[in-house]
């Protein structure tokens, strides 16, 4: 599937709210990618799958992850995680995606991970800061992004965890490697 065809397939999937943003994550990740030298085109065809799973049928969800060999600790946690892994499972199957790392950055783009790929760490970013995101230190994270994508990240995994603590959820365990990997970068750069 081409770029027209992938935008055609979400906008059919997802509901017009969900389609503005994917919209926005598109235009942020280009403009990331361009600016911080990767692949555009990989950007551009992550961002517009990232959330194609989003309003997927929560039992097909279900029996995806346990069929397809997905994280299992997934369904000990909460079904909004889900849709990043399936999406990701959608994107290859369905859309017929074949580069590794659009399909990561497609899987990972809600918990992150540690050793995130240029292009992981861009529409996860891409993901938070996209246009019509309102929340709470959205604006620190949008100041940096274009500059240091490490420092945006690190900002956006950290108010992540904070609001998620302050929900009372519990925090799966990639976004606490995430969490980690970028401190000890930090720590490590300190020392260079
Ligand atoms: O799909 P979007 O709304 O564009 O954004 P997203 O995929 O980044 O996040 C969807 C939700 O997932 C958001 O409400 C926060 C939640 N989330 C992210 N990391 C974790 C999490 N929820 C739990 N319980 N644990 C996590 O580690
Ligand atoms: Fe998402
Ligand atoms: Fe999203």
């Amino acid at each position: 599937m081409n770029r027209e065809e992938a935008l055609t397939y979400v906008q059919k999937v997802l509901p017009e709210r969900r389609y503005m943003h994917t919209l926005g994550v598109v235009e942020t990740a280009k403009e990331l990618a361009e600016k911080h030298g990767a692949n555009v085109e990989h950007a551009e065809m992550a961002a517009i799958l990232h959330d194609a799973a989003k309003h997927h049928d929560r039992d097909d969800m279900k029996n995806l992850l346990q069929k397809e060999d997905m994280d299992q600790r997934l369904m000990q946690f909460h079904h909004e995680l889900w849709h990043a892994p399936v999406g990701a499972y959608l994107a290859k199957v369905t859309i017929g995606i074949e580069s590794q790392d659009v399909l990561n950055a497609i899987r990972f783009h809600t918990t992150g991970r540690a050793k995130m790929s240029l292009l992981e760490k861009i529409i996860y970013v891409a993901d938070y800061i996209e246009p019509s995101r309102k929340f709470t230190g959205v604006e620190k994270v949008r100041e940096v992004a274009y500059e240091d994508i490490d420092r945006a990240l690190s900002r956006a995994v950290k108010q992540s965890i904070l609001f998620l603590i302050e929900k009372k959820q519990r925090i799966f365990p990639d976004t606490l490697e995430c969490y980690n990997d970028v401190m000890l970068q930090k720590e490590k750069s300190k020392y260079e």
